[in-house]
């Protein structure tokens, strides 16, 4: 039978099957050998007795951390004040989206703590309408403008991202009134929220699943190569063909050598100060990758549908088919 882990809690999995009956089950032994890593979202076989999950079902995306999975849009929930809008985080979150290949729109909540919410309003979108996202201006604590963003979620499975403190879990409760889901208050010293959820759920509306998340507002870019993080940033990347360095991999800014550098009042600051940034990570990255000598091996492949691991070509032992092959050339 076919189900979806809604939840994960130590070694226990919960799960709903179609009809909406919940069981919890164990990972079966095989799996755990594997190191097949079951995720909130997962669709799974059960046991015939259902007490175990047998099998993974193929993926439509997931994410590393928050460890989730088949999501349908990701929102980043970011606000002007309590606290201020960080555009590094921002396009953190943008960019390891894009890079996960998940639809995202953009919440801007507390909106009525604004001062002046035309000028910021005008502002992000001279930024963020080009890029392609869709944008959303509210106030959940008050429940202003929520229907546009309402509807543009509807059937979907979401997953609300961003900083601690935002009001995501607010956000969540004035969405569906029948969430009543704990908000952490602000704390008045750091002006930055509590943590309150702990662990990834699957929560069930009558108009939509939303994904609940602990947040990670600490996310690196360790895990990509140096010269991936371009491609997603169109905006710097449109750029890019004229600089001397290949996929513009440099720190320092270089008149008439660097095309980005050149062009870079059509760029928007903020963006390209993240850009060198998360650059800075990356290759911070690649540093201690040739440092370690090797990658670590957490990689699957997917042979024929089952999950194996991937071996790297040094360490795997030659296959007997090869074997004989070399006897019989010989
Ligand atoms: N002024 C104002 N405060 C808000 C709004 N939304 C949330 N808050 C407050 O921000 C704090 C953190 O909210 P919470 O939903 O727990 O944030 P989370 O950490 O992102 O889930 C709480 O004190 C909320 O009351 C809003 O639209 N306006
Ligand atoms: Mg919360
Ligand atoms: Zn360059």
């Amino acid at each position: 039978m076919q189900a979806q882990v809604f939840k994960i809690h130590s070694d226990f999995y919960y799960v709903k099957n179609l009809k909406h009956e919940e069981f919890v089950c164990k990972l079966r032994e095989v799996l755990k050998k594997q190191k097949t890593e079951i995720k909130v979202g997962d669709f799974v076989e059960l046991s015939l007795d259902n007490n175990f999950i047998a099998k993974l079902c193929k993926r439509k995306n997931s994410l590393l951390r928050p460890k989730i999975s088949n999501i349908d849009l990701a929102v980043v929930v970011c606000s002007f004040k309590e606290p201020d809008l960080d555009f590094i985080q921002l396009d953190r979150y943008l960019t390891y989206l894009k890079y996960n290949n998940i639809k995202t729109a953009i919440c801007f909540n507390k909106m009525d703590l604004s001062f002046n919410p035309d000028k910021e309003k005008k502002e992000i979108k001279a930024i963020y309408d080009k890029l392609g996202y869709d944008i959303f201006f509210i106030s959940a604590k008050n429940k202003t403008d929520l229907k546009d963003l309402k509807d543009y979620i509807k059937n979907n499975t979401i997953v609300l991202l961003g900083m601690s403190g935002v009001g995501k879990t607010t956000l969540l409760n004035s969405l569906n009134p029948k969430a009543n889901l704990k908000v952490g208050s602000v704390s008045s010293r750091t002006k930055r929220g509590c943590h309150t959820t702990r662990h990834c759920e699957i929560i069930e509306f009558d108009e939509f699943r939303v994904i609940d998340t602990p947040g990670f507002s600490l996310l690196k870019f360790d895990f990509i190569e140096p010269n991936e993080l371009i491609s997603l940033f169109e905006d710097i990347k449109k750029y890019s063909d004229g600089c001397k360095y290949s996929n513009c991999l440099h720190d320092a800014n270089t008149n008439g050598i660097c095309s980005v550098y050149d062009n870079i009042d059509k760029i928007k600051d903020t963006r390209y100060q993240s850009y060198l940034c998360f650059l800075k990570e990356t290759k911070e990255y690649k540093e201690s990758l040739s440092k370690k000598g090797t990658k670590s091996e957490t990689f699957f492949k997917n042979v024929s549908n089952n999950l194996r691991v991937k071996i790297s070509k040094r360490k795997r032992s030659v296959s007997r088919n090869t074997q004989k092959q070399k006897i019989k050339e010989e």
